[in-house]
């Protein structure tokens, strides 16, 4: 057995093909084939459908290059005067690290593990919108729940629901910051087991914050909001002189009216995160409940204290 063992080591890569060693060698088995694609391949079954193979191109042709590419030089030549600091550095390190830019779209897989390396936030796949309740919850845990699909090319300045342009442009930049991960988890945590109306209020203050918050940076005000930072139109538009301002105050945040179609009447602007982490953990202090609980990081479970 030992020879055995000893000879398979002793295999010099010339004597025979290259195969993996280590689970990690499989990252250099990348090498496609052509065999199923429609547009080379006559046995596939959608090779003699003109109509269907149009139809592929189209997806990956115009959804992936087209409007990628459009959204992100659009919006890319705007962040350095309109996003907030935190967003510019960790884009630079996105850019760096994991194949941002106007020719990729990057994997789901590489971003998370980046999340999970600079704040211990981790993405997840989802289908579609989710109700607020379940979405917070996931924050709890440092879980960001991310859709998957691309907005319809003929709007890529605006679009009235998430997208990847949103998730990745928007969110995960912002998830990249430690104290920003805090204030994003410390939401999620407040809403564990708070009734109908207070997720309603809670998820009206994410709103008015993670999707659409303004700051204060340097004497200026500056984006920080995820539906800012994926929007050409409303991120001009919320830096213009057109809409109205309110000092973040999550009491008055959390039944503020909002718009989901077009662009918010009113922004909110922080002082700093720090600041806004201390007004959050104040207002989720008021919010009543039976039990308080703590997040366990080792073990990825959520402790209940003084459970009735
Ligand atoms: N309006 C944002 C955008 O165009 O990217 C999306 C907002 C999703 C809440
Ligand atoms: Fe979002």
């Amino acid at each position: 057995l030992r020879r055995v063992a000893e000879d398979v080591r002793a295999v010099p890569e010339e004597r025979a093909p290259w195969f993996p060693r280590k689970i990690g060698d499989l990252d250099k088995c990348n090498h496609l084939i052509t065999k199923y694609d429609p547009d080379l391949d006559q046995d596939h079954p959608g090779y003699s459908d003109p109509e269907y193979r149009k139809r592929r191109s189209v997806i990956s042709e115009l959804a992936f290059s087209y409007t990628q590419r459009e959204v992100y030089r659009t919006l890319r030549s705007i962040y350095p005067t309109h996003a907030c600091r935190q967003y510019l550095e960790n884009l630079v390190e996105l850019e760096r690290h994991c194949g941002y830019g106007e020719d990729s779209i990057p994997q789901l897989a590489d971003i998370s593990a980046f999340l999970r390396e600079r704040t211990g936030f981790q993405l997840r796949p989802v289908a579609g919108l989710l109700s607020a309740r379940d979405f917070l919850s996931s924050l709890a845990f440092r879980v960001f729940q991310c859709t998957q699909y691309i907005r319809h090319s003929s709007t890529p300045m605006h679009s009235p629901e998430p997208d990847c342009c949103h998730e990745l442009l928007g969110h995960v930049p912002m998830l990249a910051d430690k104290e920003f991960a805090q204030f994003s988890q410390e939401i999620g945590l407040a809403s564990l087991g708070a009734s109908d109306e207070d997720i309603e209020k809670l998820s009206t203050l994410y709103w008015f914050t993670v999707e659409f918050g303004l700051c204060k940076q340097d004497g200026s005000v500056k984006a920080y909001g995820a539906g800012l930072l994926s929007s050409y139109g409303e991120l001009m538009y919320a830096l213009s002189d057109e809409p109205e301002y309110k000092p973040f105050d999550p009491e008055e945040c959390a039944i503020q009216p909002y718009q989901d179609q077009t662009y918010q009447p009113v922004y909110f602007v922080s002082e700093s995160f720090e600041d806004a982490k201390l007004k959050l953990r104040q207002y989720s202090s008021t919010i009543r409940k039976a039990f308080s609980v703590r997040y366990d990081p080792f073990t990825c479970t959520m402790e209940v204290l003084d459970e009735p």
